[in-house]
């Protein structure tokens, strides 16, 4: 079998850094670059190697940085470009790579070009924006906005709409138009030539739109997503963007795939089609989801999703998540955040992270095994989506209270709020009486700072297993295999490489359970463990697992 081309994109391990919330340096309550800063040594002694940076660009924050103002300046709360070229290079003095967030889909509606292109029809930048007139009184179609409402805002000044996928501040860019095109690859430029290593793309499928508008059938309304990622010139944009600008330099891609199939994300990364390196699937982050309920899913549907996107040939590389800035916490959703299960939950969660195939993203505080925070009402949210739709749920008849229950179980808020960097006041995040966010009030015994000190915390469980990764060639290109697709409480899995192979085996329940082994297992070595009591002979051919507890073998 044909093994899969190296390069360090793939046996990298990212961390990503949403800025509002990961470190405030100047006192304001708000995260910061120098806040960043300070935190480096931080990152450095986790033993990651990328840091992907949401945005820290200008804007207004409608959608806390994803409707940028202005792409070539710092954002004024975040600090000035002096600070990010400080950053930039001490991230690179550290062996540290950035990976920074293009979010160019939309733009903010407070941007120079929008507020030229909505300003007449005759304005040269008016084609960079999309813009339709209605249908008598009515939108042009019924296409809706994620963050609630339709997809088309009217603007009195020409009396025509414009497209929207977002909030109605984050009017979506024109990708038909090839001179907004090469202001995007302008853009890159400009930030690839001060040294960044790459980009995360945000929403990037979306680009391309379905040129006729038509309306969506009942069906399609549920998720217009799939609509939205399946517009006719992604892949030609892509390429395009790659031949331009991107295979110029020595860069990583990700982009982010909300809605698109695994069809869609293999197409996108085949590394023969140069279009993207890597693209995160969101089947196994929001299994169980519809929508902004998470229901619930068993563990052989997980099992299955990672099989799937596994189930490639070597010219496509997948990306492995369970956390990020727009999910609830993983501990939370996939572990178990009681006290009894949380810490040996979340070492569980780390083994899987890092032993699958594909590239990690680790997402600030999992690594400490933050958790979901509990709203106590609608007002303590922040995020835009739960603002826009919050009126349309409620009036279509579900009570405030299964909502409030759901979004305590759903919410992007979960992972939003302040870094918990000591058990000081508001968690060490800020020296303001309060910060941008509700901090969770577990933070007092769930910080960086104790955990790096105990040797047995989640903290120093994520520093071991990096190191094992960095040590081993075979966990990052080894064949990944599930040896009990079926089994309802262990995910128990191979990694088979040149020399070695690896058997990751996970209770992912809060009951014992044993688990029979095939007698080809006998004679491997235990090499990690989350629980201090466990067994500690040879391997038998009957596992006997404690609940979340969690092991790897290698062969001899
Ligand atoms: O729930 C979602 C959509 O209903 C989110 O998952 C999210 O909006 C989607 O994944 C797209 O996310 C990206 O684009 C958004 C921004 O709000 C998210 O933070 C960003 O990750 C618009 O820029
Ligand atoms: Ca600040």
């Amino acid at each position: 079998m044909s093994r899969p081309k190296k390069v360090w994109w793939k046996e990298q391990v990212v961390y990503q850094i949403y800025p509002r919330s990961f470190k405030d340096a100047n006192g304001d309550g708000i995260g910061d670059l120098q806040g960043i800063i300070s935190k480096i040594d931080y990152l450095v002694e986790l033993g990651i190697d990328i840091v992907w940076l949401s945005p820290h660009f200008d804007s207004p924050n409608a959608d806390n940085g994803y409707d940028i103002r202005d792409y070539k300046k710092v954002m004024e709360a975040f600090g000035t470009m002096n600070d990010f070229d400080e950053m930039l290079a001490k991230f690179k003095q550290k062996g540290i790579k950035l990976i920074i967030d293009l979010v160019v889909n939309h733009s903010s509606d407070e941007h120079v070009w929008f507020k030229e292109s909505k300003s007449s029809k005759e304005n040269p930048y008016r084609d960079y924006y999309i813009w339709r007139s209605g249908r008598g009184t009515k939108e042009p179609s019924n296409w809706p906005s994620f963050f609630g409402g339709s997809a088309w805002e009217k603007d009195s000044e020409t009396e025509e709409y414009y497209l929207h996928y977002f909030s109605k501040k984050q009017p979506d860019l024109n990708w038909e138009n090839s001179q907004l095109r090469e202001e995007v690859y302008a853009i890159m430029r400009f930030w690839l030539d001060k040294g960044v290593d790459g980009f995360r793309m945000d929403v990037i499928p979306l680009i391309s739109k379905h040129q006729d508008f038509q309306d969506m059938s009942a069906t399609e309304l549920k998720h217009p997503e799939t609509i939205y990622a399946s517009g006719p010139r992604i892949h030609e944009f892509l390429r395009e963007m790659n031949d331009t600008v991107l295979s110029k330099y020595d860069v990583m891609t990700v982009g982010e795939g909300f809605g698109v199939t695994t069809a869609l994300t293999q197409r996108m990364t085949d590394e023969r089609r140069k279009e993207l390196n890597l693209s995160f699937l969101f089947d196994i982050i929001r299994v169980g989801r519809d929508n902004w309920q998470q229901g619930d899913f068993t563990l052989p549907e997980l099992k299955e999703l990672f099989t799937t996107q596994n189930d490639t040939d070597n010219f496509h590389w997948p990306t492995v998540f369970l956390n990020n800035h727009d999910n609830p916490r993983s501990v939370s959703k996939f572990g178990c955040d009681s006290e009894e299960n949380r810490v040996r939950s979340a070492k569980l969660l780390a083994l899987l992270t890092l032993t699958q195939r594909g590239t990690p993203f680790l997402y600030q505080g999992e690594e400490i095994g933050m958790t979901n925070y509990c709203f106590k009402s609608f007002d303590e949210f922040d995020d835009v989506e739960i603002r826009g739709n919050y009126r349309q749920i409620l009036q279509s008849g579900v009570g405030a209270l299964t909502y409030l229950a759901e979004l305590n179980k759903s919410s992007r808020d979960h992972s939003r709020t302040p870094m918990q960097w000591s058990n000081s006041h508001q968690g060490g995040f800020t020296t303001a009486e309060k910060s941008w966010l509700a901090i969770n009030e577990n933070y007092t015994h769930i910080n960086a700072e104790s955990q790096q000190k105990d040797p047995d915390s989640i903290f120093n469980f994520y520093k071991k297993l990096l190191e094992i990764r960095r040590r081993n060639e075979d966990l990052v290109y080894g064949d990944y295999f599930d040896i009990a697709p079926d089994h309802e409480q262990v995910f128990a899995y191979t990694r088979t490489g040149v020399d070695k192979t690896f058997l990751i085996v996970l209770n992912m329940s809060s009951k014992k359970v044993s688990l029979k082994l095939d007698a080809m297992f006998l004679g491997y070595k235990l090499i990690v463990s989350n629980s201090t009591d466990h067994y500690k002979g040879p391997i038998k051919e009957t596992l006997e697992l404690a609940h979340w507890e969690a092991r790897m073998y290698v062969s001899a």
